[in-house]
């Protein structure tokens, strides 16, 4: 199940070389790897830049660059969408992306720390920092599939209610398109709206790859649904049973009683991150793919960035200790999205008032990457097959 480069198979060696080689087993594939991928999307957007952003100073000396900074570079500049992906006001025309990232500007439900409501601009700044090119994976987004940024839903900050409604319109909108929705959160009170938007366009059930320290599936929460239950009111819907969620990384002291009662009752699948640890990623993963994709037709991945220790993500509500390590969670979403296609992916509790040199938000978009590569490197993007 796990995704293997082909530096390891024997009837693809790679390229001969002069002497020993001396890059390890995955770097030897990266390195070849970056010779396969095309440049023709790159090359596009040097065309359009210089078209748009008007020819460079007679002194530039590389003639690609143009006056205004348009596209990738440099990184520092230009306006925030996620990835530079362009800014597409007409929603109505999210469909002829690959990917359509929307922003669920909202932390009405959070319990202690608020500040999700800059989620999505938090992780929309600091992707800037990223190209569209990971060494290896081998991917370039930008050579493989098209990308939308739509802006933000307009959530209500005073009404938890109206706001689901606006999300699950919203998600609603963009998975019927066709296009792969990245919601970027947003407390995560937001995973039963965005779930709710899915799900009625199946016919079979929808399953919940959900990472967290927390259960999040108590009714409700200071008496309303807040961010600790989205799983009980999601796990309401007919067709996304709770046979099909599966909870990683669980544990610590903020996992309230009442929630893990409705856990037991209902059969989720919850795995700590011992649990993970000791089985190994590999077959930790291999199991939450067996419960999520048991008899469904599809599953949403809800990644609360908190699942991480405390250490790595200060920027979050609720920030405890013991979590997974980066490199333990990136191999994790790696297995998930190689393994098969996603309905979509969220990505909540990412905090940047709370935020420190925006670790957090980078966590956040670096687990978004890894899953878009993931899914491109495995065929299960762009939907109808095109760039490779
Ligand atoms: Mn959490």
């Amino acid at each position: 199940m796990h995704w293997h480069p082909s530096a390891s198979d024997p009837d693809h060696p790679g390229p001969e070389r002069p002497g020993v080689d001396h890059n390890g087993p995955e770097a030897r594939f990266a390195v070849d790897r970056e010779a396969e991928l095309p440049t023709a999307g790159w090359e596009r957007e040097v065309a359009w830049a210089l078209e748009v952003g008007l020819q460079g100073a007679d002194s530039i000396v590389d003639r690609r660059i143009p006056t205004f900074s348009r596209g990738e570079l440099p990184h520092f500049a230009g306006i925030n969408t996620f990835l530079k992906a362009p800014y597409i006001e007409d929603v109505r025309r999210c469909g002829a992306y690959d990917v359509a990232i929307l922003g669920a500007p909202f932390d009405g439900g959070t319990t202690y720390r608020s500040g999700t409501r800059f989620g999505p601009q938090g992780i929309r700044k600091i992707s800037a920092l990223y190209g569209p090119y990971s060494f290896e994976l081998g991917v370039d987004l930008r050579e493989s599939i098209t990308m939308a940024d739509l802006g933000d839903i307009f959530t209500i900050p005073g009404n938890i209610e109206k706001t689901f409604d606006q999300i699950s319109k919203a998600v609603s909108h963009v998975y019927s398109s066709g296009a792969f929705p990245v919601v970027l959160g947003g407390d995560h009170s937001i995973g039963y709206p965005t779930v709710r938007g899915v799900a009625e366009h199946l016919s079979g059930n929808l399953g919940i790859i959900h990472f967290d320290r927390h259960v999040d599936t108590q009714e409700t929460d200071l008496d309303e649904r807040m961010h600790t239950t989205p799983w009980f009111h999601a796990t309401d819907i007919p067709n996304v049973p709770p046979q099909n969620l599966v909870q990683i990384g669980i544990g610590g002291w903020q996992a309230p009683r009442p929630g893990v009662k409705v856990g037991r009752e209902r059969g989720t699948t919850i795995m700590t991150v011992t649990d993970c640890v000791e089985m190994g990623i590999e077959a930790a993963a291999e199991r939450a793919l067996e419960v999520a994709w048991k008899d469904a037709e599809a599953v949403w991945l809800s990644f609360d960035v908190d699942c991480l220790d405390a250490a790595f993500v200060p920027g979050t509500g609720w920030p405890e200790p013991g979590g997974f390590l980066p490199r333990e969670v990136l191999k994790f979403i790696q297995i998930i999205a190689d393994a098969a296609p996603l309905a979509g992916i969220e990505i909540v509790e990412c905090s940047p008032p709370y935020d420190n040199a925006e670790i957090t938000a980078l966590i956040a978009t670096r687990v978004i990457c890894d899953t878009l590569g993931c899914l491109v490197r495995s065929g299960h993007l762009p939907k109808k097959g095109g760039a490779s």
